[in-house]
Order: C-alpha cells, then sequence, then structure tokens
C-alpha cells in the first residue's frame, strides 16, 4: 500500500514521546512541550495512521479540516499539519483563513462539506502563550470528538512510531482566501463564520432576535480576546444588530490577552462587573477559548450550567424553530446537575447520563436518541453539531428571552417554582500532587463498600459507586468515571480527577442538593453541611495543606 501521492515526500525518522494518551478533550499540555521537534509531528502522524483504515487505507478521496482557536503556535501548528496531510494523500484540506476555527465551527465544516474529519487546534479554556497551553484534537466523519477505540488506537500509535511524512514546502498564505496546491493536495482556505453562520440561520428566527435588539434589549458578550469575537461581531452586532460595543474583547490574542479565557465567575469577572447593578444590561454572555463553553448571565444573576441545559430544554420547543418537532431526548454528563432530568421527566423523554468527555454525546445525537445535551463544565449543545457550542446557546437564550418576554432572572425562577431546583456548585483543587491525588482517589474507591450507612453532612450515605458507563448504542463500556455518593436526604457528592490539566492534578469536587422550594434558598447555605462533610471525609487539610478550593463555579 502506498498511500502517499507527490513528488517531494519526506519520510522523517523520529521516535515516542512519552504521555501522547489522548484525554477528556484530545491531546493537551504546555505549549513548549508541543514545540519540541518532532512532537506535534508525532500526534498527528499516529492520527493519520490510526484513521486510514476508516478511509479504505488511502487518504485520496478524501477532505480533512483544520482550524483552531488562534492561540500562540496555532499557525506553526497549521502549516505542520498542511505539509505532513500533503504527505499523507489527502485529496483536499479545508483551513480556517487565518488558521482560525472554533470548535463548534469545525464541527460544522466537517458536517456540511462532507469530510472525512478534522484536527482541532486548542486547549480549550487554558491560558495560551509559550509558557502556557496548546492542544490538538481529533474529530471523526460525524463531526465530534474521536471516540475512546479511536484515541486508544492513536495513543498506541505514539509508542511505537518511527517515522513521519511531511514535504518540502514553503508556508502557505493562511490570510488569504482561496484554493492552493500543496504537492498534490488542494489546501482551501476558507471563510471561518460561512459554515457555522448558516448553521445558526437553519436554527434560529433571526428576524425575532433582530426585533429583540430593535425593541432597545441590551446584551454584552464577553469573548475573552479569544476565537468567538469575530463570529460573535458578526452574529450579534452584525446580523441580528445589537449595538456596538455589545462584543467584548472580541479580538482573538495568542496570548488572550493574558487572560485565563474560561468563561466561569472567576475568569469572567469584567462582565459579571457590568452586568450588575440597575443600569446593566438585560443579558450577558461569554464564551471560552475555542467556542464550545458558555456562560449566561442576568442583570445580577448567574445562571448555572445544568439550570441553562434544563431550561433549554424546557423551551427548545417553543422558542427556537429548529426544534418545534420537540426534543427526541436529552442527555448529560454524570457530574451534571439533574435538573434536566426532571424537564425530561415533564416532557415524557428519556435522559441519559453519560461519562464527562463530549465524545461521549457523540453515538446518543448519531442515533437520534439525544437532541439536546449538555455538562457542568459550562458546555450546552444539541444535534446541530457534534461539539458543544457556546454561540448556540447564547442564541437559545435570546430566543427564550424574546419568546417569552421574561428577564434571565424571571426565566429561572419560573424554572425553580415550576421543577424545584438542584443546588449546585463544583470545587476545583487545582495543580495539586499527582501522586498524592491518586493515592486518595483510590483510598476513596477501596473503601466505597463500606461507606453506605456511615453518617455525612447531618445525612448518612445511602449508596457509593464509581460510575461506569455503557453506550446504549454500540455497547462499548468505560469505567471508572468518578466516585458518587448518594445520601439519604437526597444530596449527591461527586468526585474525580480532571483529565484535561496540564500541571499537576486537579481534584474536583460536584456538590448537588434538590429541593422543591421554589429556589429561593442560598446555595452555599443549602450546600454548607454536604460541603464541609465532604472536605471532612477526604482529610483534604491534611494531605494538600488546604481545603479551600482554587475555583468554584
Ligand atoms: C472538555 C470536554 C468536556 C469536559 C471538560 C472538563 O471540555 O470536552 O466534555 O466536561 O473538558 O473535563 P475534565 O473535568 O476532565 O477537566 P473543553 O471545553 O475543555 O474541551
Amino acid at each position: 500500500m502506498t498511500p502517499f501521492r507527490g513528488g517531494n515526500v519526506q519520510t522523517v525518522r523520529t521516535s515516542p514521546f512519552e504521555g501522547q494518551r489522548p484525554g477528556t478533550s484530545g491531546l493537551r499540555k504546555k505549549t513548549r512541550v508541543f514545540m519540541h521537534p518532532g512532537y506535534l509531528e508525532n500526534f498527528v502522524q499516529s492520527v493519520f495512521d490510526a484513521v486510514r483504515g476508516d478511509a479504505g487505507g488511502d487518504f485520496g478521496a478524501e477532505t480533512l479540516v483544520v482550524g483552531g482557536d488562534g492561540r500562540f503556535y496555532n499557525r506553526e501548528a497549521v502549516q505542520v499539519i498542511i505539509r505532513m496531510a500533503a504527505a499523507n494523500g489527502f485529496r483536499t484540506l479545508l483551513v480556517g483563513r487565518a488558521g482560525i476555527l472554533s470548535t463548534p465551527a469545525v464541527s460544522a465544516v466537517i458536517r456540511r462539506r462532507n469530510a472525512f474529519g478534522g484536527l482541532v487546534l486548542s486547549a480549550s479554556h487554558n491560558p495560551g502563550g509559550p509558557d502556557e497551553d496548546f492542544g490538538i484534537k481529533y474529530n471523526t466523519r460525524n463531526g465530534g470528538p474521536a471516540p475512546e477505540s479511536v484515541t486508544e488506537r492513536v495513543y498506541a500509535g505514539t509508542q511505537s512510531i518511527t517515522r513521519y511524512l511531511t514535504l518540502e514546502h514553503p508556508d502557505v498564505d493562511l490570510e488569504r482566501e482561496g484554493s492552493v496546491r500543496v504537492g498534490e493536495t488542494e489546501v482551501v482556505r476558507i471563510d471561518p463564520l460561512e459554515d457555522y453562520t448558516a448553521v445558526m440561520e437553519g436554527l434560529f428566527d433571526f428576524d425575532a432576535l433582530r426585533e429583540y435588539f430593535a425593541s432597545g434589549h441590551r446584551m454584552l458578550f464577553d469573548a475573552m480576546s479569544a476565537v468567538t469575537g469575530p463570529y460573535a461581531t458578526h452574529l450579534l452586532e452584525g446580523r441580528l444588530g445589537a449595538r456596538a460595543g455589545t462584543v467584548l474583547n472580541g479580538t482573538p490574542l495568542p496570548d488572550f490577552g493574558g487572560h485565563h479565557p474560561d468563561p466561569n465567575l472567576v475568569y469572567a469577572a469584567e462582565l459579571v462587573l457590568r452586568m450588575s447593578g440597575r443600569e446593566a444590561p438585560d443579558f450577558g454572555a461569554a464564551c471560552d477559548g475555542d467556542g464550545d463553553r458558555n456562560l449566561i448571565l442576568g442583570r445580577d444573576f448567574f445562571v448555572s450550567p445544568g439550570d441553562s441545559l434544563a431550561v433549554i430544554a424546557e423551551h427548545a420547543r417553543d422558542c427556537i424553530p429548529g426544534y418545534r418537532e420537540g426534543l427526541a431526548g436529552a442527555a448529560r454528563s454524570m457530574p451534571t446537575s439533574t435538573a434536566v432530568d426532571r424537564v425530561a421527566e415533564g416532557l415524557g423523554i428519556k435522559c441519559y447520563e453519560t461519562p464527562t468527555g463530549w465524545k461521549f454525546f457523540g453515538n446518543l445525537l448519531d442515533a437520534g436518541l439525544a437532541t439536546v445535551c449538555g455538562e457542568e463544565s459550562f458546555g450546552t449543545g444539541s444535534n446541530h453539531v457534534r461539539e458543544k457550542d457556546g454561540l448556540w446557546a447564547v442564541l437559545c437564550w435570546l430566543s427564550i428571552l424574546a419568546k417569552t418576554g421574561r428577564s434571565v432572572e424571571e426565566v429561572v425562577r419560573d424554572h425553580w417554582r415550576r421543577f424545584g431546583r438542584s443546588y449546585y456548585q463544583r470545587h476545583d483543587y487545582e495543580a495539586l500532587d499527582a501522586a498524592a491525588a491518586d493515592e486518595m482517589m483510590s483510598g476513596v474507591t477501596e473503601s466505597l463498600h463500606g461507606l453506605a450507612g456511615t453518617p455525612l453532612a447531618g445525612s448518612r450515605v445511602e449508596r457509593a459507586d464509581e460510575f461506569g458507563y455503557t453506550d446504549p448504542v454500540d455497547g462499548s463500556t468505560t469505567s471508572r468515571q468518578g466516585v458518587r455518593l448518594f445520601l439519604e436526604d437526597g444530596s449527591r457528592a461527586v468526585l474525580r480527577l480532571s483529565g484535561t490539566g496540564t500541571a499537576g492534578a486537579t481534584l474536583r469536587v460536584y456538590l448537588e442538593r434538590y429541593r422543591d422550594d421554589g429556589g429561593a434558598g442560598d446555595v452555599e447555605e443549602v450546600l454548607g453541611p454536604l460541603t464541609r462533610g465532604v472536605r471532612e471525609m477526604l482529610r483534604l487539610r491534611e494531605r494538600f495543606g488546604t481545603d479551600e478550593p482554587t475555583v468554584v463555579t
């Protein structure tokens, strides 16, 4: 088999690097690790080798999509990939102009243009820069992140790689749109906004949203100096007529302006401040580095991701034309609040519970079992693409506000009155000593069988287990996806180690307590006993010197 065409293909000898196993969402490392000669090349070649069989042994009829969130090293990585994709024999390469494509836009391009797959260059919400983070992820033909069966093949490849293929070719000018030839491959630099905008137009009533802004409503959208800047400016200010200045930090910068492009209450503090007070706009939102996460705010009001998912599911059919047929089902990751479960029950549809990682929604969406899905990590999406989609969530909320005539806070309070409220928080303990964190998790896991009946947080543990998942579509199984403690009073605590960090270990503690009280309680108070109980049980202060989390969301 000779999978490559073209005359000047070079076969470069290489040897494996440690630690190229993709995590929750692709390979994420410090940028300097990626800049090490051969590091990116080894991974990309391992992806191509892992999926060449799915193309019938030859990429000669296939299209690959490439784009990233514009962070430091994005452009250089795109040039490396162009040469390697050409050497590996792809017929066509679709590259976002300036190397830019948001993560949901990559998914939209793959699906609309019937591509074989795509490479997304991003470390998502992690900071960017030479001393910060970089990442790469492979998406398959359905537009979604590769399932574990593929990522494990990629990893195996990285462990035995001996060569990668590239071409001698000067850098392609990424600033222009249009076609150029690299070897025998046609490289097409596309408008990063076109496919994504078309997908949004197919779902939302742009006239109704224009009317919302025309009638004087104001919003602020914080692009966090990351990839959604151009998308939001085009859609919100350009197409929907939101006033100029609606989009804050709208120019993608290689270091995100030195900020952490993670749309939560800590890192989007500037937006949170501007959304406070009686003069604040009606609606506030932010997206992360690569545009798949979202933060939703009202005036002096934060919508937790679990509530946002539940509210979108509740109103989709009545407020958004793309869902007027109703939802086939809903899905959430296991640690996500159970608020959406109650909406699903009310709608008479099924709600699936998956492991953390958007890739686990792919089969449910492909099989038509779920229409909307979401995660506590500020991710919401639907079957329109196979990634979570930050601006989609923003347009969902705008549609709900426009159609109901209610404020963000009113919409959420109505929801709590109808369904009750899942009081919810996630506590992150970042940059812990990895060995100590592993030891703690192993200890907890070993003690699970003896926990039932023990007192915790003024209640008692009813049952404790480690979450495992069997995919209802292909029967694949995934184990060790987090420890769950269910209390007799209906509260729940979940513990897991993050799969997206790049330094040490990050412990995530997810706390939830459901109350059918109209939502009037204070979240800190309602969760206080559970918070203290879990910290004591884990002996966090003793192990790590503090039991105060780095970030609370
Ligand atoms: C990724 C995944 C999400 C996951 C999140 C957090 O998001 O796509 O599915 O919920 O990481 O994962 P962890 O808790 O393992 O750190 P993103 O936005 O970083 O691509």
